[in-house]
């Protein structure tokens, strides 16, 4: 019997040290399942199993089943968590270099965005994450988030004065509403219907696929182009996980997910069309926006997250990117 035992367990170390073990790794996402970061990451499933025959697979959990975006963090961070799609907001706190793709006003349009975001600055914000116990993946499109409002529509600087506004769970989000005269409250995002609908916040800000998907647009009409981030979704692995896996199986994930980027624009793309459609149809106002009077307000934002040289300069680059 022992002798047996002893085998077995040799079979099973020479397996893995051959990289012969099976994983399913579990990913969280808050949005449901025909949202494209969801499709996404499930396409990046389907290119990793087969490349490793089956091996290594994906599971989404969509619609939050794990958790809001920073229990899912969380979980990560731990290793109970293989994998989470989350926006860049909630990393802010956590790994500095995120703030640098959420700064306000900082991409001219989406190819600039997707630009620096495939190039060298997009790798070294990954790759910031991984001090903190994150193995940064890849970045999907979110598009341009703008203000969502319930009685009134949001033309100029002055009509977001003491507007109570939701934001992400971010201090640097925060900021931003305060620097547009708003009072932020912070919440999760499946919060926010209640709190628009209660009458707990005026308004939300995000791009037109959550807008659309969450049906926000049903209690607040008024779509205001403000456009004020383009803060990307990131796509996070667990280094306490990854740090158990073989540099063969490590490279077909990272593989795997920059594959799947640009299958998610495809689908963003489509989407972004598909919800602007819809909430018109419902109801929604489109507002145009004097971005100009928001864009002038940004200079204490910059003022006060970028206090290190190192983003600082990262900002520069991107404006610098053609
Ligand atoms: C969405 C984004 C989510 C989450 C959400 C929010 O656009 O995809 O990851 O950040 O906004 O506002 O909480």
């Amino acid at each position: 019997m022992k002798q047996l035992i002893k085998g077995l367990l040799t079979a099973v170390a020479l397996a893995a040290a051959g990289g012969a073990y099976a994983v399913e790794f579990r990913s969280s996402d808050i949005h449901p399942d025909d949202y494209p970061t969801v499709l996404a990451v499930r396409h990046m499933g389907e290119t990793l199993s087969k490349a490793t025959n089956g091996r290594l697979t994906i599971k989404v959990f969509a619609k939050s089943a794990l958790g809001n975006e920073k229990d899912t963090i969380e979980q990560t961070k731990l290793g109970a968590l293989a994998m989470t799609r989350v926006n860049v907001a909630p990393m802010n706190n956590i790994c500095p270099a995120t703030m640098v793709p959420t700064m306000p006003f900082l991409f001219r349009n989406t190819e600039h965005m997707r630009h620096v975001l495939d190039g060298a600055i997009g790798d070294e914000i990954l790759k910031d994450c991984e001090a903190q116990g994150f193995v940064g993946l890849a970045f999907y499109d979110s598009g341009a988030r703008s203000i969502y409002s319930v009685k009134k529509p949001v033309k100029t600087l002055a009509d977001t004065k003491g507007m109570k506004i939701r934001v992400q769970q971010s201090d640097l989000w925060v900021s931003l509403m305060e620097a547009m005269g708003a009072n932020a409250t912070p919440m999760p995002f499946g919060e926010v219907y209640t709190a628009l609908k209660t009458g707990l916040v005026d308004a939300a800000e995000n791009n037109y696929p959550s807008y659309e998907s969450t049906r926000h647009f049903e209690v607040a009409k008024y779509y205001n182009k403000t456009e004020h981030s383009m803060a990307p979704e990131i796509l996070l692995f667990s280094k306490k996980t990854w740090d158990t896996l073989t540099p063969a199986d490590q490279k077909a994930i990272r593989v795997a997910a920059k594959e799947s980027v640009g299958y998610m624009r495809t689908l963003w793309d489509e989407r972004e069309a598909k919800s602007l459609a819809l909430v018109k149809a419902g109801g929604a106002q489109i507002i145009e926006v004097d971005t100009a009077s928001f864009r002038a307000a940004m200079k204490p934002v910059y003022d006060k997250f970028l206090t290190d040289p190192k983003l600082k300069d990262m900002v520069r680059r991107v404006s610098d990117t053609k």
